[in-house]
């Protein structure tokens, strides 16, 4: 989660970009830079580490200027030195950016075929070079960043400048956030309104696809369609500013909107993206030879670890039990010598995991656990711990928590099946690249918001919901279930869609709304013929798939929602952004308080 700030101003701006970057030095602080413009000129100056570096390097040799970009950096491609370090530049624009490009590897090829020489590992530089290569076309800078946008694939937000442009500075937004300030006779660029609280408080914050073209009269906003939008100035107050929501009516609609960042976060600490590998810590068992895993974990959490077994099981061939915590602490479970044992808790302070981590411990098994907090209790009982990269979810009901903590044990998978002989280095190559695209994925999920919203109306007014999934998406029909029970109060259960004649059938009518998670895989016609069986008992069916998935479900759904077509190994990551958007647009129909429902606490320290 890198740290953007841009000014347009007046005087010189090095000193105030530096105060702004202070603020979101909790963003990342592998290396920090700033880029001005002095006399119509770009100067730069970087430094590895944290800011104190950087300020040492100004205090030695100040920047001019009166517009310029800064940038801190959590490095996601090449090492956290100085030459990696933003803003990255050409003798024609200067570039930071927060997020991941993935198609740099393609573009890079392409530029240095028309001869551009790159000085940096980094994906980023890949973006001064683009809109050099526009601006070199004879491209006006707006319509060379914009041409230049256009081309990039990922998730990102940056902020762009331009030789002898003193009046000028682009942003964009897709997938990272980006907010912007409106000050007398300055505007200002920023990954959030905390960043801009000692310049101004009035703060709008861009739509995912938007484009701003800055200037000192103020700001011009594209959107993805490249329509001239507006966007609601809002007035920040500074000291909430540091956990704002930003655009959104609830913390809850924030977190979900921030999952394409945040998980690109998370997976980019667990992957080695310059050399193609997984980058993970050293474990406390030999994942080749582990004879079993234990994984424990309460709620949301759970449903996690539910998923992963699917994982772990069919990628490594390594059998898992999956338990909930306060009933694994008491039923005195027989673990294997040598087993280990995975925790997985957003707060890392939920008490049945942490008594059942001690358990495992008295019980020698090695212990692993996965936490979003890391200065927890349960991180630090843990032989090793796999952060998550999150950031603080306010919202009680967890969303971006759960995908990160997905994204992780996903790794996790895949790293014991390369133990295990399963995965060879051609195939984690191409599961790297797959893991990487699921920021994009999730954005493009997030798409179907507006739909989604419309259909929460009618779903509102269900008392019973069920929720169907075959495969990793039964986990993902579970977290539907619980996510509408915890926020909206209506009844709901998730099943496995072949249990669904077990009993639950029995269940149906034209008053139960059945939400069917069934994209098109090797599961897909089992499941919609579970789908068709409630169909043809009056069931008002909500069909969750892909494109393919939708057009071969057959006659009589009642709702579909479109989600993106991805690799089985990222879906049940992609399948849960719907049901999260499913369970907030209906619990905001219903008036409920999303944020802190009825009853519930954000983190369970009791038993
Ligand atoms: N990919 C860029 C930016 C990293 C980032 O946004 N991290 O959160 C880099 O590695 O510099």
């Amino acid at each position: 989660m890198c740290g953007i700030v841009g000014i347009v101003g007046g005087r010189d701006v090095a000193p105030v970009i530096l105060e702004a970057l202070k603020r979101l030095e909790y963003r990342g602080y592998d290396s920090a830079g700033i880029a001005t413009l002095d006399d119509g000129q770009l100067t730069r100056r970087r430094a590895e580490g944290k800011l104190f570096n950087l300020e040492t390097a100004l205090t030695a040799q100040p920047l001019h200027g009166g517009l310029g970009i800064g940038h801190t950096r959590w490095a996601t491609h090449g090492a956290p030195t100085e030459n990696n370090a933003h803003p990255h530049a050409t003798d024609r624009a200067a570039i930071v950016h927060n997020g991941i490009i993935e198609n740099f590897r393609e573009l890079r090829q392409m530029l240095l075929e028309k001869g551009f020489s790159f000085s940096t590992d980094t994906d980023s530089e890949i973006i001064a070079h683009l809109v050099t290569d526009h601006l070199n076309r004879g491209k006006d800078p707006r319509r060379a960043a914009a041409d230049a946008l256009r081309e990039l694939e990922g998730a990102f937000a940056v902020a762009i400048i331009f030789s002898g442009e003193e009046d000028l500075m682009i942003g964009a937004r897709r997938g990272s956030p980006l907010a912007v300030g409106y000050g007398d006779g300055s505007m200002y660029l920023g990954s959030d309104a905390f960043a801009l609280a000692p310049m101004t408080n009035r703060v709008s914050f861009l739509e995912e696809g938007d484009r701003v073209e800055l200037t000192r009269e103020g700001a011009v906003i594209y959107d993805a369609a490249g329509r001239n939008v507006e966007r609601t100035v809002k007035i920040t107050d500074v000291s909430a500013a540091l956990v704002d929501k930003g655009n959104h009516r609830h913390f809850m609609a924030k977190e979900i909107f921030e999952q394409p960042e945040v998980i690109g976060h998370t997976l980019s600490e667990y992957l080695d993206l310059v050399n193609e590998k997984l980058h993970l810590p050293d474990l406390p068992v030999d994942l080749a030879t582990v004879p079993r895993i234990t994984i424990i974990a309460c709620g949301t959490a759970f449903y996690a670890g539910l998923v992963a077994k699917y994982w772990f099981e069919k990628l490594a061939r390594i059998s898992v039990e999956v338990d909930i915590a306060s009933e694994f602490r008491y039923r005195e479970a027989a673990l294997p010598e040598g087993g280990l044992a995975i925790f997985i808790s957003q707060s890392g302070e939920t008490a049945d995991t942490l008594a059942a981590l001690h358990y495992c411990k008295s019980r020698g098994q090695k212990t692993l656990s996965v936490v979003n907090v890391v200065e927890s209790s349960i991180a630090r009982a843990s032989d090793v711990i796999l952060p998550t990269f999150a950031g603080p979810e306010i919202g009680v009901a967890s969303t971006k928590a759960f995908t990160c903590q997905l994204s992780t044990l996903a790794i996790l998978a895949v790293r014991a099946a390369i133990a295990r002989g399963q995965i060879d280095a051609e195939e984690e190559r191409r599961i790297v690249h797959t893991l990487i695209e699921t920021p994009r994925h999730v954005a493009e999920a997030l798409g179907a918001d507006g739909a989604i919203q419309d259909l929460s109306v009618d779903l509102a007014k269900a008392r019973d919901v069920l929720y169907l999934g075959r495969g990793h998406n039964y986990p993902v029909a579970l977290e539907g279930a619980l996510k509408l029970k915890e926020i909206s109060y209506i009844h709901a259960e998730g099943y496995a869609a072949g249990e669904l004649k077990h009993g639950p059938i029995a269940l149906i009518d034209e008053n139960v709304p059945v939400i069917v998670i069934a994209p098109m895989d090797p599961l897909y016609e089992k499941t919609v013929s579970n789908m068709q069986e409630v169909i043809a008992r009056g069931g008002k069916v909500l069909l969750i798939a892909d494109k393919a998935g939708i057009e071969h479900a057959g006659e009589g759904l009642w709702e579909s929602v479109e989600i993106p077509a991805v690799d089985p190994l990222i879906a049940p990551i992609i399948n849960a952004i719907p049901v999260q958007l499913l369970a907030y647009h209906t619990a905001v129909s219903k008036g409920t308080d999303v944020d802190q429902p009825r009853n519930l606490a954000k983190s369970v320290t009791v038993e």
